[in-house]
């Protein structure tokens, strides 16, 4: 086993891998940006390494400096955490060039699911369902164009091969606006990702966001922890997930697992994964792999029993998957509501020092976040303070769980989200489950015209 990790990354996650090296009897070392000096993470870990100034490129984005704290601090391997340069094949390859472990897959695995045509090639190959859509990218001429735009019928969705996460991707609804959207998608697409290429999909009007977790050792063991519903999100940003998906019937959720899982073994996957689907209508359709673990994650374990980011380490190295799909049993429901720094209606940031910090608690009710009473937001990142997770036998008690929790958690002298989430979790149609993804914006819509 590993002696010493570093891990590169900031805020809760810093602080969730650090919890797993030391369950596992491992050193952790941290690199922080000096806007993240006073940062909890940095003053728990046994080590930590200032790599730059607050900004990200200078910091959290800075490749050289993150190796050259491994090599300083002698760490072993590189925990990438989510984010910053979880996904970047080539900060993976420069790590292990390096001669660390980077935990997480092999470079041609994250290069393979970072282009989303050779992600969607893949998976067509291995058997898991896709969006009806172009095969491959899309060709230059206009009549071809046309040609499989009707035969896929519109609306359609224009999406980047280099995009992902909602960016660079644009509907249409007629022949009229096709080949200016094409156009248009293509040019954005060559600035922001260095990629010109685009493809083509059936736009699906009212899915739900369904994402199914897996594990995945270098042995071609590969096993599906299930399912996540993330439909509850605004502008590509999830604000609640829960597990399992109320209403999807769990033979459907078993027959997409092991596709996903099957698809793990043939493209010889290694670490944990998430293969993104859209829902409707009874079905899954594929739309991206995340390589790297997940904010939601905790929903995960909460309702297997199994400590993913542990795992990860365990893979990473060398260790056997310690056990079989069979010995995976769901158990009882879980909620993830993400608390961020920021105005609860208007979604406008609000950094700044955190006055009174008081986590809730009691059965079933996890907190991870980094953030503690006298803590400064800094305004440079991502303004997510931490999570609240809880656990219930069933979902009606993780409702009320999670409703206790925000009724007990206090956050001042910032604005924070937990008001949007108090209001969510007593809606009727939340409480029903099983909302779409466009539900959020357009309560929010409601809400505004009161
Ligand atoms: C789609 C879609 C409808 N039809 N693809 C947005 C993020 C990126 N991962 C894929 N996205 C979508 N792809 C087809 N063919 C609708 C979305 C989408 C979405 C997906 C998941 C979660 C939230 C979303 C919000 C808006 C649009």
């Amino acid at each position: 086993m590993f002696k010493k990790i570093l891990i590169a990354n900031r805020g809760e996650i810093a602080l969730r891998v650090q919890r797993a090296c030391r369950e596992l009897g491992i050193k952790a070392v941290v690199v922080y940006s000096e806007a993240d000096r006073e940062a909890k993470y940095v003053k728990l870990a046994d080590e930590a390494v200032c790599i730059g100034p607050a900004p990200s490129a200078q910091s959290y984005l800075n490749m050289p400096a993150i190796i050259s704290a491994a090599e300083v601090t002698d760490a072993e391997a590189i925990h990438p955490g989510y984010g910053f340069l979880s996904e970047n094949a080539d900060f993976a390859e420069r790590v292990e060039k390096s001669g660390f472990v980077f935990i997480g897959p092999t470079p041609e695995s994250i290069r393979l699911m970072g282009d989303k045509v050779s992600a969607k090639q893949a998976m067509i190959k291995a058997g898991v369902p896709t969006v009806p859509g172009s095969d491959g990218a899309l060709p230059d001429d206009p009549a071809e164009i046309k040609r499989i735009a009707k035969a896929i019928g519109y609306p359609v969705i224009i999406k980047a091969a280099g995009g992902g996460g909602g960016r660079g991707m644009r509907v249409v609804h007629t022949e009229a606006a096709l080949l200016h959207a094409v156009q248009t998608t293509k040019s954005e697409a060559a600035a922001a990702f260095n990629n010109p290429e685009v493809y083509m999909e059936k736009f699906l009007q009212n899915p739900r966001h369904i994402e199914i977790q897996v594990l995945a050792d270098q042995y071609r063991n590969a096993v599906y922890l299930f399912e996540r519903d993330c439909s509850m999100q605004r502008r590509h940003q999830k604000v609640i997930e829960e597990a399992p998906a109320p209403g999807i019937p769990r033979r459907l959720i078993e027959r997409i697992g092991e596709r996903c899982a099957a698809a793990c073994k043939k493209i010889g996957y290694r670490g944990a994964g998430t293969f993104e689907f859209l829902y409707e209508n009874g079905e899954f359709y594929f739309i991206e792999m995340n390589t790297r673990v997940q904010v939601e994650h905790p929903v995960t374990e909460m309702i297997t029993g199994i400590d993913i980011v542990r795992q990860q380490i365990l893979i990473a190295a060398g260790e056997k998957l310690p056990f079989t799909q069979r010995q995976i049993q769901l158990r009882g429901h879980a909620i993830e509501c993400r608390l961020n720094a920021e105005d609860a209606y208007k979604f406008t940031p609000s950094p700044g020092r955190i006055t009174a910090w008081h986590a809730p608690g009691g059965p079933g009710v996890r907190v991870d976040s980094h953030v503690y009473t006298g803590y400064s937001v800094p305004p440079n990142y991502d303004s997510m303070i931490g999570k609240i997770i809880v656990h219930g036998d069933t979902r009606e008690q993780a409702l009320a769980r999670m409703r206790g929790a925000l009724a007990e958690v206090v956050i001042e002298g910032i604005k924070t989200n937990v008001p949007l989430h108090r209001e969510l979790m007593v809606d009727a149609n939340f409480e029903a489950g099983g909302t779409n993804i466009h539900y959020l914006e357009s309560w929010l819509a409601q809400r505004e015209r009161g």
